[in-house]
């Protein structure tokens, strides 16, 4: 399918391409909390989990069969650095949860190698957040969350989890790695929101 998607700016204000305290970055850095995991695509597999305990499937080839987007998006990490522009392409959140019950307030959402991450349910959906496999044409490399990682370039960087594996839908909001170590549960670069109470 293949659309053009200039992203989702939380609160950007007009005029300004860069969050307060963030600085301009060519190179594309790596940030991983522990050793990147090795997921054969035979094995892959990536499911959502709602509320009341239902879980759907898919398989890489599901994945790969399902109309896929082209986001083209600015990433704004924690750690202070912004990369402008870079090149996706992967499925809508939207998509993938066409079919599933949403009654949920929140998401948890897991990677191979036990990172986690949570975020309300409603930044996952209206085209704010991608599953993507491929980045500025090609497959996206291991370091950077290949074979896919889920992308929801609005919120600060931490929340695009590397290696996804799953989604759990929840009423509550839990808190995922680095939000249960002082890092703000919601992390809108706009505002700031570093660390908890930001
Ligand atoms: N599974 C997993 N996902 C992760 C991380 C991680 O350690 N493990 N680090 C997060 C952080 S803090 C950042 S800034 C980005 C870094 O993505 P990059 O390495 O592609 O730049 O991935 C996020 N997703
Ligand atoms: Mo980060």
């Amino acid at each position: 399918m293949g659309i053009v998607s200039r992203g989702f700016h939380g609160r950007r204000p007009a005029g300004t391409t860069l969050p307060p305290g963030q600085y301009l970055v060519e190179d594309f850095p790596v940030l991983s909390a522990g050793p990147t995991p090795r997921v054969p695509l035979e094995t892959w597999e990536f499911t959502v989990t709602t509320a009341a305990g239902v879980r759907h499937r898919w398989s890489w080839r599901d994945l790969r069969d399902l109309p896929s987007e082209r986001p083209t998006v600015d990433l704004h990490c924690v750690t202070k650095w912004s990369k402008l522009a870079t090149r996706w392409e992967g499925v809508s959140l939207d998509t993938l949860l066409a079919d599933v019950d949403l009654d949920a307030d929140y998401a948890m959402v897991h990677s191979f190698g036990g990172y986690t991450t949570n975020l309300p349910l409603e930044d996952l959906l209206d085209g704010k957040a991608w599953i993507v496999h491929r980045y500025d044409g090609d497959d996206l490399p291991a370091e950077h969350g290949g074979p896919a990682r889920l992308l929801v370039p609005h919120l600060y960087l931490w929340k695009s989890a590397k290696w996804v594996r799953g989604i759990q839908l929840m009423p509550t909001d839990d808190p995922g790695f680095w939000e249960s170590l002082g890092y703000h549960e919601y992390g809108d670069p706009w505002r700031e929101q570093r660390y908890q109470g930001d």
